[in-house]
C-alpha cells in the first residue's frame, strides 16, 4: 500500500512538478489546519472536563464536611481531607447506554418485554459518588427490602451515592447504596459519575467519636489500596465490605 502511494505521488510530480508542490502545500496546510482544529477541540473539552471535575470535587467535599458536622465529629474535614489530597484516587466515568429495542416476537412475554441491564447491580467502592445524567431514565436503587426503585432522571440535578468507604468510615451509620442502570428501548442514556476516593495508601478508619461500647467498630482498618485489590478479585455485585468486617469476638474484645 505504501509503495502504491509513493508510486502515485511520483507520477503526479512527473506530470507537473509545480502543480504538485502547490497541491502538497495545500494538502499540508489543510492537514495542519485540521490538526490544529482537533487540538483546539481537545483542549476545550479537556479543560471543560477539568473544570467539571474541580466543581464536583468541591461539591463532594462540602457534602462530606456537612455530613461530618451532622455526625458531631469535631474535625469536620476528616472525610473531605482524603479527597483533597494530591494523591487522591478519584476518577470520573462517562457511561453511554445505547437504546436497546425490545425485539420480542411475543411482546407480552417476560423477560424479553423488560428493559435490559446496562450496568449490573453494585455499590460504589469509593467514598461518595456525584452522578449526573441526561433526561433518559434507567438508574434504579435497591431498598432495604430488596425492592428496586427507579430514580427520576433530571439533567439539572445530581444524584449522590454513598460508597462502601463512607459506610466503613461512619461505622455503618451511612450505608452504601446498591444500584443498577437499565437501558431504554428507544433513547440513549448518558451518565457521568465522579467517584471521590482517597489516596491508595490512606488508612480507612472510623473517627473515635463514632465508636462506643454500644457501637463497637464494625470494620477492621484497611487501606484503599487493599480494598481495591479485594474488590477486583470479586464480581461487580459482590459485597466487598464483608471481607473487612470485624469478627463478633473481636467486637466484644
Ligand atoms: O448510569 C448510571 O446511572 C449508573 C452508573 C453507575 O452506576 C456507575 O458508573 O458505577
Amino acid at each position: 500500500m505504501k509503495n502504491k502511494i509513493n508510486f502515485i505521488s511520483t507520477k503526479l510530480s512527473n506530470l507537473n512538478p509545480q502543480n504538485n508542490t502547490h497541491q502538497s502545500n495545500l494538502k499540508r496546510q489543510y492537514c495542519t489546519h485540521q490538526l490544529e482544529k482537533a487540538k483546539e477541540k481537545q483542549s476545550t473539552s479537556s479543560s471543560a472536563v477539568s473544570a467539571y471535575i474541580e466543581a464536583v470535587r468541591e461539591l463532594a467535599c462540602e457534602l462530606l464536611d456537612l455530613l461530618a458536622e451532622g455526625l458531631w465529629v469535631p474535625d469536620r474535614s476528616v472525610f473531605s481531607r482524603l479527597i483533597r489530597d494530591v494523591d487522591s484516587d478519584s476518577i470520573i466515568r462517562l457511561n453511554h447506554y445505547p437504546p436497546m429495542p425490545m425485539l420480542c416476537q411475543d411482546k407480552d412475554s417476560s423477560p424479553c418485554n423488560q428493559n435490559k441491564v446496562g450496568f449490573g447491580e453494585h455499590s460504589d467502592p469509593q467514598i461518595l459518588t456525584i452522578l449526573r445524567s441526561n433526561d433518559v431514565g434507567g438508574l434504579q436503587i435497591s431498598l432495604n427490602d430488596g425492592a428496586w426503585v427507579p430514580v427520576t432522571p433530571d439533567p439539572a440535578t445530581f444524584c449522590v451515592n454513598v460508597g462502601d468507604l463512607l459506610q466503613a468510615m461512619t461505622n455503618g451509620r451511612f450505608v452504601s447504596v446498591r444500584h443498577k442502570a437499565l437501558t431504554n428501548s428507544s433513547k440513549s442514556r448518558l451518565s457521568m459519575a465522579y467517584f471521590a476516593a482517597p489516596p491508595p495508601d490512606a488508612r480507612i478508619t472510623v473517627p473515635p467519636e463514632m465508636i462506643s461500647p454500644n457501637k463497637p467498630a464494625l470494620y477492621k482498618p484497611f487501606t484503599w489500596g487493599e480494598f481495591k485489590k479485594a474488590a477486583f478479585a470479586l464480581r461487580l455485585g459482590d459485597s466487598r465490605l464483608g471481607l473487612f468486617r470485624m469478627e463478633c469476638d473481636e467486637q466484644v474484645a
